[in-house]
Parts: C-alpha cells; sequence; structure tokens
C-alpha cells in the first residue's frame, strides 16, 4: 500500500501515537462485540499476515500514557485499573481489536516512591477471568494476581500493598490467570511500574522509558491467532513496537546524556540490543540499580520480561542511528521462519558539545548480602514430544511435570535464605522467572565450565541457554503460594510452571 492511500483510509489516526490514537477512540468503543472464539479455540482461521508496512513508521517517540494517583493522602498511590476491549483503526485492512489497560497500549504507568502504599482498583471487562500480576514486586502472595485469585469477567477487587524501602527498580504488571495469560497479554494487557528512590545517585540524567512489545496482525488487521510455531517456540509478532509505536523517532537529549529504562514485555521476542556509536553503560536491572557502573557495552541480550537501566551517551558526530534487535538463536524448532534483525526505534543524535561528560558516581548503592544459605532447590526445564490425542505437540515441563495449581511442588521457609539451582535441560532457551522476590545470580554453569556472575545485581528474570545451570540466591519474605516459570508465554500457558509454598 502507498502511503497516500493509507492516510486516506485511516484519517489522522495513524500521524499519532498509539496512545493519542487509543484516547481519540475511547469513546467510541464497544465492548460487547469481542469476536472471539471459545477459550482454546482458534480465535479464526490462519490467514496470511499483514505486510510490516501495514504500520507506518518515523512518529515522534511517544512518552508513557501515566496512571493518575487519585489520592491526596501523602505516600498513598490510589487509581483504577479497567481491562477491557479497544477496537482501532491501525491499519487500513480492518479494525484491529485489543485488549488494554484504561484503553492505554501499553498500560499506564505507575509511578510511585519507594515507602509508599498502593491500592489499585481493578475491574475486568474482558470476556475471560483475569488478574494483575505485579512482576518483581515484593508484595505479598494474595495481592500478587496469582492464578488461584481469578476476578471473574464483570467482577473487580482491590489490590493493596506497601512497597519496601530499597526496592526502586524498574517493573510492570500483567494478567496471570490460568490458561489466558498468553493471549491477554499478546492483546495488549501489560503495564509499566517504576518505584523511585528519594536519594537517587542518577536523578539529573534525563529519563527515557522504552517499553519493547510486539504486535502480530493477519491481514485482515485483526490480532492473529498462534499457529503451530508460535505454541511451540512462543509468539513473535511481526511488528517489534517501542511505546506502543512502530519504529519512533526518538531525539535525543541536547545534553549528550540520557538515562534509559528498557522493558521487555514481549510474549517470547529475544532483545540483542545495540546501538551503534553510542557508548552504553548499564547501571540497573530488574530490581533497580547495580553496586557499580559496567561499563563498554557493545550489545545486550534482554529476554522475555527482564529490564535494564543503561545509560547512553551520544556518538561524537550528529546523525542517525538505529536502536537494533540483532539475531539471536534460542534454539527455535519447528519450522519457523528464519530470524531476521530489526530495528525498533531511530535515534536522531544531536551535535555534542566535544567536551567530555562528567564521569558517573563510582558507586550507585550497596545492595545487601542476603548471607549463609540455609536451604536448598533444584529446578529442572526440559521438554517431551507428546502424541495425545494423536497430535504431534511438545510438552514443556517444570522437574517432569506440568503445572498444577492445586498441587504445591517445593516448599521455603519465609526469610531463609535459599540457593537455588535452575538447569536447563531442553534444547531451547527459557527465561526463569519467580514471584514476590528478587534474586541474585551467583554462578552460571555450562559444559562443567563454571563462571562467576561479573557483577552483582537483582533480578526476578534470568535466561537459561540450552544446557546452562545457573545459581542464584534469594529469601522470600511473605508466605503463601508462589509461581516459579519460564516467561516465554505460550511455555507458560501449556504448563511450564511450578509453585512453591511459602510457610
Ligand atoms: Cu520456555
Amino acid at each position: 500500500m502507498n502511503k497516500r492511500s493509507f492516510l486516506t483510509a485511516l484519517g489522522s489516526i495513524p500521524l499519532l501515537g498509539l496512545n493519542q490514537a487509543l484516547a481519540q477512540t475511547m469513546a467510541g468503543m464497544d465492548h460487547s462485540q469481542h469476536g472471539m472464539a471459545a477459550p482454546g479455540q482458534p480465535a479464526q482461521a490462519a490467514m496470511a499476515l499483514a505486510p510490516v508496512n501495514a504500520l507506518p513508521t518515523g512518529a515522534p517517540l511517544a512518552t508513557l500514557a501515566k496512571l493518575t494517583n487519585t489520592s491526596t493522602t501523602p505516600g498513598v498511590f490510589q487509581a483504577t485499573l479497567t481491562a477491557a476491549s479497544v477496537t482501532l483503526p491501525l491499519t487500513a485492512a480492518g479494525p484491529t481489536e485489543l485488549w488494554a489497560y484504561n484503553a492505554s497500549l501499553p498500560g499506564p504507568l505507575i509511578e510511585v516512591f519507594e515507602g509508599d502504599t498502593v491500592e489499585i482498583l481493578f475491574i475486568n471487562r474482558l470476556p475471560q477471568p483475569s488478574t494483575i500480576h505485579w512482576h518483581g514486586l515484593p508484595v505479598p502472595s494474595e495481592q500478587d494476581g496469582n492464578p488461584q485469585d481469578a476476578v471473574e469477567p464483570g467482577a473487580q477487587r482491590i489490590y493493596k500493598f506497601t512497597l519496601p524501602k530499597g526496592c526502586a527498580g524498574t517493573y510492570w504488571y500483567h494478567p496471570h490467570p490460568h490458561g489466558f495469560t498468553a493471549e491477554q497479554v499478546y492483546r495488549g494487557l501489560a503495564g509499566t511500574f517504576i518505584v523511585r528512590a528519594k536519594d537517587d545517585p542518577l536523578q539529573q540524567v534525563p529519563e527515557r522509558l522504552l517499553v519493547c512489545s510486539d504486535l502480530k496482525l493477519s491481514g485482515d488487521g485483526r490480532i492473529a491467532a498462534n499457529d503451530a510455531n508460535d505454541e511451540m517456540d512462543g509468539r513473535e509478532g511481526q511488528f517489534a513496537l517501542v511505546n506502543g509505536q512502530h519504529q519512533p523517532v526518538l531525539q535525543f537529549a541536547p545534553g549528550g546524556r540520557e538515562r534509559w529504562r528498557i522493558w521487555n514485555v514481549n510474549s517470547a521476542r529475544y532483545l540483542r540490543l545495540s546501538l551503534p556509536g553510542a557508548t552504553l553503560t548499564l547501571v540497573g536491572t530488574d530490581g533497580g540499580l547495580l553496586e557499580k557502573p559496567v561499563s563498554g557495552l557493545t550489545e545486550l541480550l534482554l529476554a522475555p520480561a527482564q529490564r535494564v537501566e543503561l545509560i547512553v551517551d551520544a556518538p561524537v558526530k550528529p546523525g542517525r542511528v538505529a536502536l537494533q534487535a540483532g539475531v539471536y538463536a534460542r534454539g527455535k524448532m519447528g519450522n519457523a521462519p528464519p530470524d531476521q534483525a530489526l530495528t525498533l526505534l531511530q535515534v536522531d543524535f544531536g551535535a555534542v558539545s566535544g567536551q567530555p561528560l562528567p564521569a558517573l558516581p563510582a558507586k550507585l548503592r550497596t545492595l545487601a548480602n542476603l548471607g549463609p544459605v540455609q536451604a536448598k532447590k533444584r529446578v529442572v526445564f526440559s521438554e517431551k514430544m507428546s502424541m495425545a490425542g494423536g497430535v504431534h505437540r511438545m510438552k514443556f515441563l517444570v522437574n517432569g511435570k506440568q503445572f498444577d495449581m492445586d498441587r504445591f511442588d517445593l516448599t521455603s521457609r519465609a526469610g531463609d535464605v535459599e540457593l537455588w539451582e535452575i538447569a536447563n535441560e531442553s534444547d531451547m532457551d527459557h527465561p526463569f522467572h519467580i514471584h514476590g522476590t528478587q534474586f541474585e545470580v551467583i554462578e552460571s554453569v555450562l559444559n562443567s565450565k563454571v563462571t562467576a556472575a561479573p557483577y552483582r545485581a537483582w533480578r526476578d528474570t534470568v535466561n537459561l541457554i540450552s544446557g546452562e545451570t545457573v545459581r542464584l540466591k534469594m529469601v522470600q519474605h511473605f508466605k503463601g503460594p508462589r509461581m516459579y516459570h519460564c516467561h516465554i508465554l505460550e511455555h507458560e500457558n501449556a504448563g511450564m510452571i511450578g509453585q512453591l509454598r511459602v510457610a
């Protein structure tokens, strides 16, 4: 389609970021028209995908919509998140029905400080049960959107928790109902959550928030159903989005330095990030700042669900540079087409003064030492070909089993320091995630070679390549059930989840 017919078909909407487009069309939302198939059934017959030029590129990068705090009490953040359908004319081919929090893609940013109490009213206007899981945050089990605590269609509930000192970091929220998580996320349900520290040593650096997600659209403009490759390898849409936009343009700060928080909220897409010419320094991971900056990065792998904080210094030469997601071989099976490098966004670097930028603080913060190990656990990811019902299908297992909400696979004592050994005995990469706490990766073992973690960091998600074993230390502070699982959402949906009972 040429540019002119595209614009004619869509009026002014493609000139806007998706958030603005959503805001404009909210008034016309119709929640009764879902056009959905029954759970477990394909949403529509397989059809050709929309071409990659069906979504426009080159708009100025949108800032994230923020969730407004309705509380007037200091230290209390109160708001409502409504999950509902929203239909948009994203392509000329036909309307796209998304599911979104407060009609925003990505969901609105929640921004609070350490010590704040958060109270979110969640209203479920989806045709399926849902929950909100506060990915990475140290919240009590019964407030963490466990699959057992589903909010039925038309129902609502309040999530309430207080965020302790020391948890400043880059988090997100998404649904976690049993059997529906993958679909709800790929239809658009995921939002960002930042916990700030009052004494943040980098607060003077201009901040940029980049949420990476993707969208898989059929030729008729609708969200495409999963095909066999998606079920096997995890779903990857043909449109890699940043802040809900297709290849937008980021105007870099005139001072020549920015602090980027980057989220990978894709169902399965790994982001092998590079930004040629710029100087990249890693300063934070999922659970906040490192102890000291790690300089000289040339590229960075962000697995699904992971987040990083980077200091980006502009190249000396002004100009436009693409933030690339390079090809990363993660052991895909089946007959998926070969991966290709993608442009996530374009960065316009202006002229810099030529003066060297000030040095970053040598010390960012002190990470608490968890202390001696009191208990050990072992988790094994594996895969097994199944012929159940005469259909070839891959089963993805944790310690040889598929998820059962009514079964506890492991038990921990609240407050105990534990060493977890996670082994990937499958042929594919899998990102391991555990709810309710942050962990420290101690070492990794591959082909009998032990590699100590190169720096200390708090994480809630760590990638394991085929044959790798990772050892990590953690403490669960709250009693109750906690999930641990692969964060490729189709694998999680297929039962690659274990359940921990914290007693
Ligand atoms: Cu997996």
